[in-house]
């Protein structure tokens, strides 16, 4: 690895004249790209030399230290300094360390919203040694039983609001001996340990490292959940080294200890627990939680807390743009955002209407083993190829046959990479420097994202599931998500989890879900082409609670078509592409369409008037 270090400051020495005559329109940006990327290797190798063992956690006593009474998170009218976040966490640490079911460096997951409690129970059980299952808030029943048991975890903290929830899946985990713990004062339900009152209670005297001491760098440190292109969702393994990376990446952002950063997106997915609250704990900035985006408070929010640093992913920039205009809103101090999925025309709409602000845009993913940054600026792209970058972390786009689901393959077996300003795959090797860790308790999703025989036989990619496109300027642009998942409202809904449940519901033999695109909409909306068993019929409201108990409300189809068959391809993977182009035009299908409507509480035919009121924007989804 100190090889890689030496060899970028070798290749540096000459790098003028080199890239003067390849890259020489970009020189500038480039040369700064390769600024970072030294930077971050050498504050990633100063920590890895370092003895003891250095972590994240590691990151944020250093900065506890440094600065102990700075505002480290602001919720609502409460605020935490680094202090304060630091002994609040002790606590917890010693509440749970009384729970005679649990042991350090047990898997714990956590099932929470953005509040501060996530935030202390996150570092009590890194001081602790345990590894984190962060699981969406949104999930219910069925899903919230499988991620929780795909970690392993023999403990369950819970936020006081999603109580129900857990009653609802008690019984199977208190039959797998799972200590539940609730962050109230009191709890009355047999099973289920009220958690604050042990926790004020409790010292909040510094917690000894040995506990600790068992950690290393391939130990797990969170499971960040995804919904993967089949099935119910994956735990995707993040490790002490990774977090490690993320902290160094970090450093690079632009974002210092004098900022305040509004985070507004879930913790318990990647944007914002690493670019968020790791982001936080590497520069020693206010971190102002929000528990959810609300377009309408947005602003005020950063006018309020003094923000400067924004997150944001596609979908929040498309409402932020579409709240009525006001006088106010250029009066502001946030500089930069940081996120991802944003298209050119809301990119440019933004900076039009709220004035200057540095956006950085990002690419990557929980599991992959790959990323981009912006480092240009230019509107619409997620960054750019760039020489060392793919030294480093090669990767590629190669063709992709939509119809079949899967690359195409040439003569040899080989894939076939995608020509300049044409979209195709993104595929990133596997190599020691880009590990690809793969989901807990899940070999066979691992294996399917793993990309055998792409350039030559025997190598192995990762198949990030990306259409991307590369233009004449080496920009590389976001195109699309493959086959079976789609984006909707900020989630990656996966289509067969959605149809698995469909099809256990009384009337419904087979269904078919995919995503279709709703003018003024970012991502899509699912729509589900479904038959029905013998001599039933469609009961609108009876699917409607089935869905209702079943999905989070992001994942519920919007619309249901009926047919007579499922189409399947030659290969029997059903037919999708077409239903995705037919759309949900009563004028145009045959079949009888439903709509979900949650006034009614079922589904109701969709009439030609609301399918015109969708078009206009009128009726919103
Ligand atoms: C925001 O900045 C203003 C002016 O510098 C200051 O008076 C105010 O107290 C700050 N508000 C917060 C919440 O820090
Ligand atoms: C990390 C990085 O280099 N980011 C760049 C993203 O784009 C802006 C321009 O909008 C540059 O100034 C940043 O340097």
């Amino acid at each position: 690895m100190d090889l890689l270090l030496i060899s970028v400051v070798l290749v540096s020495i000459f790098l003028p004249p080199l890239l003067l005559r390849t890259l020489a329109p970009h020189l500038w940006t480039d040369l700064l790209y390769l600024r970072d990327l030294v930077r971050i290797l050498v504050s990633y190798w100063g920590w890895r030399r370092r003895r003891p063992p250095f972590f994240v956690l590691d990151r944020f006593l250093e900065q506890s230290a440094a600065r102990p009474h700075k505002a480290f998170m602001v919720f609502g009218a409460e605020s935490f300094s680094f202090s304060d976040t630091d002994r609040r966490s002790n606590q917890v640490s010693r509440a749970l360390q009384a729970q005679p079911g649990y042991r350090p460096g047990d898997t714990v997951a956590l099932f929470m919203g953005n509040e501060p409690a996530f935030v202390f129970s996150w570092l009590a059980l890194a001081k602790l040694g345990s590894p984190v299952a962060l699981l969406n808030s949104n999930i219910r029943s069925r899903s919230l039983l499988h991620c929780f048991s795909c970690c392993r975890a023999s403990v369950l903290i819970a936020a006081e609001d999603l109580k129900e929830a857990v009653e609802d899946v008690l019984p199977s985990l208190m039959d797998q001996g799972v200590s539940v713990l609730l962050m109230s004062k009191h709890s009355d339900t047999p099973g289920i340990q009220s958690f604050w009152d042990q926790i004020e209670e409790a010292s909040d005297a510094p917690i000894p490292r040995s506990l600790r001491s068992h950690v290393t760098f391939k130990s797990p440190a969170v499971y960040i959940y995804t919904s993967g292109t089949t099935g119910l969702p994956k735990a995707a393994v993040v490790n002490q080294n990774r977090l490690l990376t993320a902290l160094a990446v970090l450093s690079t952002y632009g974002v210092t200890s004098e900022d305040v950063k509004y985070v507004n997106l879930p913790l318990y997915h990647t944007a914002g627990f690493l670019v968020g609250l790791i982001g936080s704990v590497q520069t020693g900035s206010t971190m102002v939680l929000k528990r959810k985006f609300s377009a309408s408070q947005f602003w005020d929010d950063c006018r309020k807390y003094n923000v400067t640093v924004v997150q944001y992913i596609g979908e929040v920039m498309r409402y932020l743009c579409s709240t009525p205009k006001k006088d106010n809103d250029r009066d502001h101090r946030v500089r930069l955002a940081i996120g991802n999925g944003v298209r050119a025309e809301i990119w440019r709409e933004f900076l039009h209407r709220f004035g200057n602000i540095r956006i950085l845009e990002f690419y990557a993913s929980t599991e992959g083993n790959i990323g981009f940054l912006n480092f240009t600026g230019k509107i619409g792209a997620v960054g750019r190829v760039h020489f060392f970058h793919k030294m480093f972390f090669p990767f590629t786009l190669v063709k992709y046959d939509t119809e079949r689901d899967e690359p195409m393959r040439d003569s040899d077996g080989l894939c076939i990479e995608s020509a300049k300003g044409e979209t195709g795959l993104l595929v990133s090797k596997i190599t020691e420097i880009a590990p690809f860790e793969g989901y807990a308790q899940n070999e066979q999703q691992t294996e399917k994202k793993k990309l055998r025989n792409v350039l030559r036989k025997g190598d192995v990619y990762f198949n990030t599931g990306d259409l991307m496109r590369i233009d004449e300027d080496n920009f590389i642009y976001f195109q699309d998500r493959v086959g079976d998942t789609f984006r909707w409202k900020g989630e990656n809904v996966a289509t067969t989890e959605v149809a698995d449940i469909l099809s256990i519901s009384e009337c419904l033999q087979e269904a078919n879900v995919y995503g279709v695109q709703v003018p003024g909409h970012e991502g899509r909306v699912g729509m589900a082409a479904v038959t029905l068993k013998k001599d039933e019929e469609f009961d609108g409201s009876k699917i409607y609670n089935h869905v209702v108990n079943y999905l989070p409300s992001y994942a519920r189809p919007r619309f249901i078509r009926i047919q007579s068959a499922v189409e399947v391809t030659a290969t029997f993977k059903q037919m999708k592409v077409k239903l995705v182009e037919q759309g949900f035009d009563p004028g145009s299908i045959h079949d009888p369409l439903y709509i979900l409507d949650d006034g009614a509480k079922s589904y109701v035919p969709l009439s030609a008037q609301s399918f015109a009121s969708i078009g206009s924007g009128r009726m919103k989804l």
